[in-house]
């Protein structure tokens, strides 16, 4: 099993690499967007294309491989997640960021067997920030090994979050609260505007947290993987396990702070992938 991940890992990072050229082409921003499920849920056409040149890629080499791509869902596809090896894709995580100029965007690829995540790239070539992980084998960043931090309670944590892409009130009103309370509990307070790339700092140990509900599965799948690999945990945050079709993550640099959050969190359900 592990040759064979070793296999789709090699491809899939010559393709993202690849991809992350049409990123840079942008770097000062890309001011041609449509809006998708609300007016600050955005996608410009370099979205499609990375996605595009994914799936095709990666269809190429392993034609019975399944595909959960931001973009095709958006457009129609079942976000259908089997036994099979399925690579799950954010082509631009940070969309808003990308379309602004904001340097924190990042193509998100993870690679799913009987529906556990076994490999995971996220690659910010604006900064060429390549994180990368494979199971039992450790996270790197371009190429070196990382660990999460040290941190065990929320009184000494950095922990991140996001407000996300949706008006709803509920969901509002969660935001709000756990922004107060995480500015009441702990060190600081950081949101980066792609939930691959605070997964990334949590593996790195540059934060010690970070939480998100309403993200999708293709959000959180490289991720993943990057966090348990680099010695850190992925849980639901109402402190049972992690469920990547949930569209809510907590991760963290230990057990111990991410139930200590759990039982703190203010908690919101979306509707499921
Ligand atoms: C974004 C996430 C971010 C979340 C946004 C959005 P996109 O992904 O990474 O964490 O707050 O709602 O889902 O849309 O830029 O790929």
């Amino acid at each position: 099993m592990s040759d064979a991940i070793d296999e789709y890992f090699e491809v899939a990072l010559e393709l993202v690499k690849s991809a992350g050229n049409l990123i840079t082409e942008y770097t000062s921003g890309c001011k041609e967007y449509k809006l998708k499920s609300s007016d600050i849920d955005l996608v410009t056409e370099i979205d499609k294309k990375v996605e595009e040149t994914l799936i095709t890629g990666l269809s190429k080499k392993f034609p019975s491989h399944k595909f959960i791509g931001e973009e095709s869902v958006a457009e129609g596809a079942k976000c259908v997640l089997t036994d099979e090896p399925t690579w799950i894709i954010d082509p631009v995580d940070g969309t808003l960021n990308f379309i602004h100029g904001y340097p924190s965007s990042c193509i998100s690829l993870g690679l799913t067997i009987n529906k556990e995540a076994v490999a995971g790239i996220i690659f910010n070539p604006i900064v060429n920030q390549l994180f990368t992980a494979k199971k039992g084998q450790g996270a790197f960043l371009n190429g070196k090994p990382i660990h999460v931090s040290q941190v065990k309670d929320m009184k000494n944590a950095l922990v991140s979050f996001e407000v996300g892409t949706s008006r709803d009130e509920e969901k509002k009103k969660a935001v709000l609260e756990n922004f107060k309370m995480i500015v009441d509990k702990t060190q600081g307070i950081r949101t980066v505007g792609s939930a691959a790339l605070n997964m990334a700092m949590v593996a790195l140990g540059g934060a010690d947290a970070y939480f998100e509900f309403g993200i999708h599965a293709w959000d959180i799948a490289a991720g993943d993987i990057i966090v348990r690999e680099a010695g850190g945990v992925c849980i639901d945050p109402a402190g049972g396990p992690f469920d990547i079709l949930s569209r809510r993550v907590l991760c963290a640099s230990s057990a111990e702070l991410a139930q200590e959050m759990a039982t703190v969190l203010h908690q919101y359900y979306p509707e499921r992938d």
